[in-house]
């Protein structure tokens, strides 16, 4: 059995899921679109010359979110540019309408819609989809984690000199940016096999689920960035924490995603640069 997108369908049982599909191929009709034509990109802080919004992600999330509303009206949803219902709600949306949006207005297809269902504070289904690549990563809390209709599981070594390991720079180009440049130079002095900055949180996630990177870690995240994907990788046999060790919560945070074999030796290296004083002195002031 295919789906609509022509993919082998996973065997997936979720009502959830089926309306995040939905509204993801909602919002790619209109992603695609503007990929093709063309769209104006726009600032979205004057002090961010690199921090882009466009008519493409706020069409886009309003495609989504009316697919959403209209399956679940009772339903909250937090979303990037448009929708901060509390993280609290019992059932809870949580939208990214274009994650990897510096690759989007540079032209680079790599990018995702993601989309994510949360059951008091616990995930619950998640959909990361390329619409320009129709790839298409599906979780179901206990059910596995699916790309393309093919089962996805995370690297099966603990050695960083066989991993491929993703990050991402935060859009701060202060302290941060520092903390990030000297954990990759620690990775390679650690022997790392190589480094990747994809640009593209979800789908750096997708990556490590895949198998692809033994680990991705960024030190300043969005809830949207990483609300499917953590579910995509934790189904894959990965582990997601803060990059201080701790449960990820529902709020801006860093993240390290690793095959969990891994997640040990890369907590020390990462945690060296960017302290807990480091990150609660970088959430209070920003
Ligand atoms: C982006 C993430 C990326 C991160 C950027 C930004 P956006 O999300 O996908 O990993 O490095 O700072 O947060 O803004 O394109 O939705």
């Amino acid at each position: 059995m295919k789906d609509s997108a022509g993919q082998p369908a996973p065997p997936l049982e979720s009502a959830e899921l089926e309306v995040a599909m939905q509204a993801a191929r909602a919002g790619g009709e209109v992603v695609s679109r503007y990929y093709r034509d063309g769209v104006t990109m726009r600032h979205k802080q004057q002090d961010q010359s690199y921090n882009l919004v466009s008519d493409a992600d706020e069409e886009s999330e309003q495609a989504i979110i009316q697919v959403i509303s209209a399956a679940f009206p009772t339903h909250a949803i937090l979303a990037e540019e448009s929708r901060q219902d509390a993280a609290t709600a019992e059932m809870l949306w949580i939208v990214d309408p274009i994650d990897g949006t510096n690759n989007f207005a540079h032209s680079i297809p790599h990018f995702a819609i993601s989309i994510a269902c949360y059951r008091e504070g616990q995930p619950l289904c998640g959909v990361i989809y390329n619409p320009i690549r129709e790839d298409w990563y599906l979780t179901v809390r206990g059910q596995g984690a699916w790309f393309n209709g093919k089962r996805a599981a995370v690297s099966q070594t603990d050695r960083l000199d066989e991993s491929l390991v993703a990050l991402g720079f935060y859009y701060d180009r202060g302290q941060m940016m520092e903390a990030t440049l000297a954990t990759m130079r620690s990775l390679f002095q650690e022997k790392v096999h190589g480094i990747r900055r994809f640009g593209t949180a979800s789908l750096d996630l997708c990556q490590v689920a895949c198998g692809q990177a033994g680990a991705y870690f960024e030190y300043q995240l969005s809830p949207w960035d990483f609300a499917a994907g953590r579910l995509f990788v934790e189904e894959a046999g990965g582990l997601c924490t803060t990059c201080h060790g701790d449960p990820l919560p529902l709020q801006g945070t860093s993240l390290l995603a690793s095959n969990s074999l891994l997640h040990g030796t890369l907590l020390e290296i990462i945690s060296r640069h960017w302290t807990r004083e480091n990150s609660a002195a970088f959430l209070r002031d920003s």
